[in-house]
């Protein structure tokens, strides 16, 4: 199931996250705020049921609370990724120790296509992946055949030009129903899907998080929050105006599993 989840890694902000790679500059992070947004985030997952490792920060790599890019993970294994932002390259190398303790199998993608996570959307056994600023097609084709190898078919689509990643845009709310930015939804990459669209202005929303019976939204956008609350799940509206400055929404500040 994409949305059922027990375990979670997340890794601590490091000092110099206001170092963090950001397209447009709306001014520097408070550090203190991004610690805030984490601890709030984190137990955020411990309601929706699940339990949270917390890895030590990386001073060296500002962008190295935002797990989700260097990896993916599925109840059956790993795969380290290989991050597109030159930056961001040794994050995968710092995580796989700590994915090698806690998954059987463990996949290294080789070179030299770049992936990011954020490209990367599962719907149960398909995975789509966006081709973007940070995802290349040798990456994309690499992942596709990784993928296959834990019984996954992936489709390679394409991220909207300027934007980060694909799930920037749209988050999985089952295996066949997705939330979506109306601009991302009229490339057509979610036909077939049921499709609950984000209301216009409030795009950034897009980047929720569905856990268990619970989904995770980003706080300040209340039209998002209503639509998700006819799922009958419990919706919580999380701060997220410090990670925004870097580029960052809910999905990548965690890898998520069942085990
Ligand atoms: C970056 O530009 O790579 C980071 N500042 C933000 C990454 C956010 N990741 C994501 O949305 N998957």
């Amino acid at each position: 199931m994409s949305v059922r989840f027990t375990r979670a890694l997340v890794r601590k902000p490091p000092a110099s996250v206001a170092k963090g790679l950001r397209a447009v500059d709306r001014g520097a992070p408070s550090y203190d705020g991004i610690v805030a947004e984490h601890a709030a985030y984190v137990a955020a997952l411990e309601r929706a049921g699940l339990r949270v490792e917390v890895l030590p920060p990386l001073d060296l790599l500002p962008d190295s609370l935002f797990v989700e890019d260097p990896a993916l993970v599925f109840p059956e294994g790993a795969i380290l990724l290989r991050p597109g932002a030159p930056s961001r390259a040794r994050e995968a190398e710092a995580l796989r120790a700590e994915l090698a303790k806690r998954f059987a199998a463990l996949v290294v993608l080789p070179g030299p296509g770049t992936v990011d996570g954020g490209d990367v959307l599962t719907l149960g056994d398909r995975v789509l992946i966006g081709l973007s600023e940070r995802t290349d097609e040798a990456g994309a084709q690499a992942l596709a055949a990784a993928l296959s190898a834990f019984g996954k078919q992936a489709e390679i689509v394409r991220t909207p030009p300027g934007v980060l990643h694909l799930k920037t845009e749209c988050a999985p709310l089952g295996e066949t129903t997705v939330l979506s930015t109306a601009r991302l939804a009229a490339s057509g990459i979610f036909d077939g899907l049921e499709v609950q669209l984000v209301p216009e202005g409030e795009e950034p929303a897009a980047n929720a998080l569905r856990l268990n019976d619970h989904i995770l939204v980003a706080e300040g956008y209340p039209r998002t929050a209503a639509l998700l609350e006819k799922t009958g799940c419990t919706v919580s509206a999380l701060p997220t105006a410090q990670i925004a400055k870097i580029d960052a929404g809910l999905s990548c500040l965690s890898l998520r599993w069942a085990d």
